[in-house]
């Protein structure tokens, strides 16, 4: 990974240009073209789709229970108990996220409130092959679940070989009550508008390619969305006091997930850039996912030196990371300095991967610097409100003349009269 020496205001610069956000209008084109067919012939679109791009010809979309259940049985022990120590901690954390509405009565007859209700349905997408991980099921799922959400189905593209075992048991194990082998732009076109066969939903959440993204932005306004997740990545703030071949191995733990994930290391000491750096080539060489691993590593990585701690705060909010280690003494004094990073690991014993699988915390997270305006996945995004009133004669003749007032000035006087007609006017 190169190391940059520079000013703050280059680096901030640098990281600046490196994280805009571009759009490719032939995939945009392309994306509008298969929703509007999925919304004009349902099933027989999506099954040309997958018949075109994943070179399957599907008749039932929906995986029967039988095959879900048989993988769960069939597992290795050490797998399902590793998916249900991840379940335990994952349900006691976002157990905490959930929130209460609220009823206020402080005023002589009137009450005011807001009342939380789940979503009823939502959709998962979960990417095809080697990039289908049980463990992003478990963080999908279970907070829906725990928001209360009755029905979570599972879109994943159908695969020569079946889905893996392990994705199929942690569905079983997170709750999901269907899955559908439909993959691609199609798959959240039939979630968003509904087929014969794909249940609409209110909500379409995970990670997919650069079509799955697209089309989630296109079909945002019919259902909502969570978040348009982008390639993974691992900020390190760390001084003189940090093992490099640690910071080296947490890095390679981001970078083996894509080619253009980033991994970044912000630190006040040369000589730790300088053996982390190395660390990072020797490490590379060994590491199975090498190929891209490497190709991140050395495209999109770097490590930047400055001058002080706060140099290296200020870099990284600017960076806004998906992950962010602080592999600093006492590292929790230095909470209020984050302000952009979408989870946090805290010293040396908090490695990334620790957050990926079982600590609880979500690990699907806000990418590519949009830590700025957004928050992980979690309880919260399964869930909506909606606020009510009730006022008696007296407390309502009190506001009258204010909202008569508001209305007529508006030039509503419709609005004026519905209140009027409470104390006996009206103007028929
Ligand atoms: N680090 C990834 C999530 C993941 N890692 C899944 C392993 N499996 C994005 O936060
Ligand atoms: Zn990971």
């Amino acid at each position: 990974m190169k190391i940059v020496q520079k000013s703050l205001a280059e680096l901030t610069n640098m990281v600046q240009q490196k994280t805009r956000q571009l759009n490719d209008p032939q995939v945009i084109a392309s994306v509008t073209k298969i929703i509007n067919d999925v919304i004009d012939n349902g099933d027989t679109a999506v099954k040309q789709y997958e018949q075109k791009f994943d070179d399957v010809k599907i008749d039932n979309f929906k995986l029967p229970q039988s095959v879900i259940d048989e993988a769960y049985e069939t597992i290795k022990p050490e797998v399902k108990d590793a998916l249900l120590l991840a379940k335990k901690n994952i349900t006691s954390y976002h157990e905490k996220e959930k929130e209460t509405g609220f009823i206020d009565s402080e005023q002589k007859g009137v009450i005011r409130g807001q009342k939380l209700m789940p979503l009823e349905k939502v959709g998962l997408y979960v990417p095809g092959g080697t990039a289908a991980y049980p463990s992003t099921i478990m963080m999908s799922a279970l907070p829906a679940k725990i928001a209360g959400v009755k029905q979570v189905v599972i879109v994943t593209p159908p695969q020569k070989d079946g889905i893996s075992k392990a994705v199929l048991a942690a569905a079983k194990i997170a709750g999901v009550d269907a899955i559908y082998q439909v993959g691609g732009a199609q798959a959240i076109a039939a979630l968003a508008y509904g087929t014969e066969s794909i249940p609409k939903v209110d909500k379409i959440v995970g990670p997919g390619n650069i079509f799955v993204a697209t089309a989630k932005k296109q079909v945002f306004g019919q259902v909502a969305i969570d978040m348009v997740a982008g390639p993974s990545e691992i900020g390190i703030i760390a001084d003189d006091s940090a093992d490099p071949r640690q910071i080296a191995a947490d890095l390679l733990s981001q970078v083996e997930h894509d080619k253009l994930a980033r991994p970044i290391l912000v630190t006040d000491s040369l000589k730790l850039a300088q053996a982390v750096s190395d660390n990072v080539d020797s490490q590379l060489k060994v590491l199975p996912r090498e190929e891209i691993a490497s190709a991140s590593a050395n495209n999109k990585g770097f490590i930047a030196v400055v001058d002080k701690t706060d140099d290296m705060f200020t870099l990284m909010n600017t960076v806004a990371p998906e992950h962010l280690e602080i592999q600093l003494a006492e590292p929790i004094q230095y909470l209020d300095q984050i302000k952009n990073a979408g989870s946090v690991f805290l010293g040396k014993y908090a490695s990334e991967p620790l957050g990926d699988y079982v600590a609880g915390p979500n690990h699907i997270l806000p990418t590519g610097g949009t830590a700025r305006f957004s928050s992980p996945l979690g309880v919260y995004d399964f869930v909506k409100r909606t606020q009510f009133i009730q006022y008696t004669k007296p407390a309502l003749e009190k506001e009258a003349k204010a909202i008569t007032t508001l209305a007529r000035v508006e030039g509503l006087e419709g609005h004026a009269r519905a209140i009027e007609s409470r104390f006996g006017k009206f103007y028929d």
